[in-house]
């Protein structure tokens, strides 16, 4: 059963189909280093194949004659100055990657700043303006052909933020700021993973960037900046008296509620997630009432406890979360 639930497919996840400028300068590194290193093992693998079917046995070079002596000196000597090109080549190009990685930071970019946390990402996304900014979890949005400036922390141990799509690794360390800088040139889902053991559920840390269209991302933003929607219906109403009256506000936000403790993820905007548990589960009414009743069968040991409710409570919880769009 454990299995059945804990595995959500959210979009591609591989270094090599990048969808993101700087993972296509990882890409081109890469393959040049695959197709360089099969040439080279092709070679040796050749010289060794006929070195052993023309195997002579010679004397040793010290009796050979001159010319067969120049011979095997001016052998070496090519491969060992063949060797020094290719290390050289190899070291050009990644030099010139790294120099390419480093080239995207601009003046005026969007800044994210991710917190990691065992076993999620809190993400706060920065604003000139304090009453534009918010924070959300678990899946970061991204406008398509802008670079993002993603200043990473951690809360408790070191995590990794990798979506291999989109860049390489860079760790989050406690009690020191990294950053990374991503920029995605094709809109989709890509998905990440905590690339750092971090403990119990370090597999289940997972991350979900939406890259989409300036327009799109706009009106994504616009929609998290807002407060959570009004219940509109006498159980989301019901749900709400549910959630605030229940151990939920000790640890969730909601924001235009009284709920404003920072232990768990801001569920401002839960139901505008596509996953819930740091991508563990799809968000789905199903899984979202399991998760609350039994975060501990879906995730063991993180920091949710168990919950139980009247049949009518859970459903009426269960229409206030959904309402939270
Ligand atoms: C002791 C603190 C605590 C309490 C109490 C608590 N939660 Fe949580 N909750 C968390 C933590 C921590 C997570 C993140 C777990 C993880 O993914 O590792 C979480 C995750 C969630 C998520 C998934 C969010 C996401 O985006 O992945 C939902 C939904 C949720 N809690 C709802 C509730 C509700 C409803 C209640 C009350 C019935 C509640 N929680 C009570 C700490 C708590
Ligand atoms: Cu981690």
């Amino acid at each position: 059963m454990l299995f059945a639930v804990s595995c959500t497919r959210v979009g591609p996840h591989s270094a090599l189909e990048p969808a993101g400028t700087q993972a296509a300068h990882i890409d081109g590194l890469w393959r040049q280093l695959l197709w360089g290193c099969t040439i080279v093992y092709g070679v040796v693998m050749a010289a060794l194949v006929l070195a052993v079917l023309k195997h002579n046995p010679a004397p040793d070079t010290q009796d050979l004659p001159e010319a067969a002596r120049r011979r095997v000196v001016r052998i070496v000597s090519i491969a060992v100055g063949i060797t020094i090109l290719v290390l050289a080549w190899f070291m050009g190009a990644t030099l010139s990657t790294e120099r390419q990685l480093a080239q995207l930071e601009t003046k005026n970019p969007l800044t994210v700043k991710i917190t990691g946390r065992q076993w999620w990402w809190e993400v706060l996304y920065e604003d000139q303006t304090p009453s534009n900014q918010f924070q959300t979890a678990n899946e970061i949005h991204v406008p398509v052909g802008r670079p993002v400036h993603l200043r990473l922390f951690s809360a408790d141990v070191i995590h990794s933020f990798w979506v291999p799509n989109l860049h390489g690794k860079r760790d989050l360390i406690p009690g020191r700021e990294n950053s990374l800088w991503i920029q995605a040139d094709r809109p989709g889902v890509y998905e990440g993973q905590c690339a750092e053991f971090c403990g119990m559920q370090h597999a289940h840390m997972r991350i979900v960037v939406v890259a989409q269209p300036e327009e799109e991302f706009e009106g994504w933003l616009q929609a998290q900046r807002r407060p959570a929607p009004e219940p509109e219906t006498e159980t989301q109403v019901r749900g709400r008296e549910v959630f605030l009256a229940n151990t939920c506000v000790m640890c969730h936000t909601v924001r235009g509620t009284t709920a404003g403790s920072r232990a768990g993820p801001d569920l401002t905007h839960l139901a505008s997630r596509r996953t819930l548990g740091a991508a563990s589960i799809p968000n789905t009414r199903g899984h979202l009432a399991g998760w609350i009743l039994d975060p501990q069968t879906i995730k063991p040991g993180n920091h949710m406890p168990p919950h139980t409710f009247e049949a009518e409570e859970l459903r009426a919880l269960l229409d206030y979360l959904e309402s939270l769009k």
